[in-house]
């Protein structure tokens, strides 16, 4: 993974936005759950760090990875959702046909967000071994939910920026 030797987590890029108007969505996928679930809670963390209220927060569960872009769709159907978060885990030795999931669910988040108009955040860890993926959330390499929510923050940020500016 290009990520193997960094915790990005600890990535400084620009400041992260106050999330105190905005209404998030997470949908987590059941399958690999010990990890999903801790790429969650990260997620939730951050937020809740970053102004954004518990009642703005909504989670839905999907049966593995391969759902999470139905999931998001149904989210971004609600038209006061400003962002949606997936969440998954697919590991490579473990899953036969790795590549289906992984290319349906990075293209099937892309164009939900297009059609939508929406940030649709894509954290679906793609670990070789169980190993790798428990570093990820929250271990070595810092928890990626919590990058994900951090990018959700910051692309609801520029979009509201952009429509204030053309208003
Ligand atoms: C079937 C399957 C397999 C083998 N592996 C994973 C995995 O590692 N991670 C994951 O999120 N989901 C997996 N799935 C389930 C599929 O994503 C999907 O839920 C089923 O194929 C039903 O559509």
């Amino acid at each position: 993974m290009s990520s193997a030797h960094k915790n990005l987590s600890k990535f400084e890029g620009s400041k992260i936005p106050d999330g105190s108007k905005i209404r998030i969505g997470i949908v987590v996928a059941e399958w690999n759950i010990v990890i999903t679930g801790a790429l969650r809670d990260g997620a939730i963390k951050t937020l809740l760090a970053n102004g954004v209220k518990k009642k703005n927060i909504v989670i839905n569960y999907v049966p593995g990875s391969f759902e999470l872009t139905l999931g998001a769709q149904f989210l971004c159907e609600d038209k006061k959702m400003d962002a949606v978060i997936c969440l998954g885990c697919v590991i490579q030795g473990e899953t036969r046909h790795f590549d289906f999931i992984c290319d349906a669910v990075a293209n099937g988040i892309t164009n939900v967000s297009l059609k939508y108009n929406k940030p649709v955040v894509f954290g679906v860890l793609t670990p070789d071994t169980l190993k790798q993926a428990q570093e990820r959330p929250g271990g070595k390499h810092g928890n990626k939910g919590d990058e994900a929510a951090v990018t959700a923050l910051k692309m609801t940020a520029l979009k509201k920026e952009i429509e204030y500016d053309k208003n």
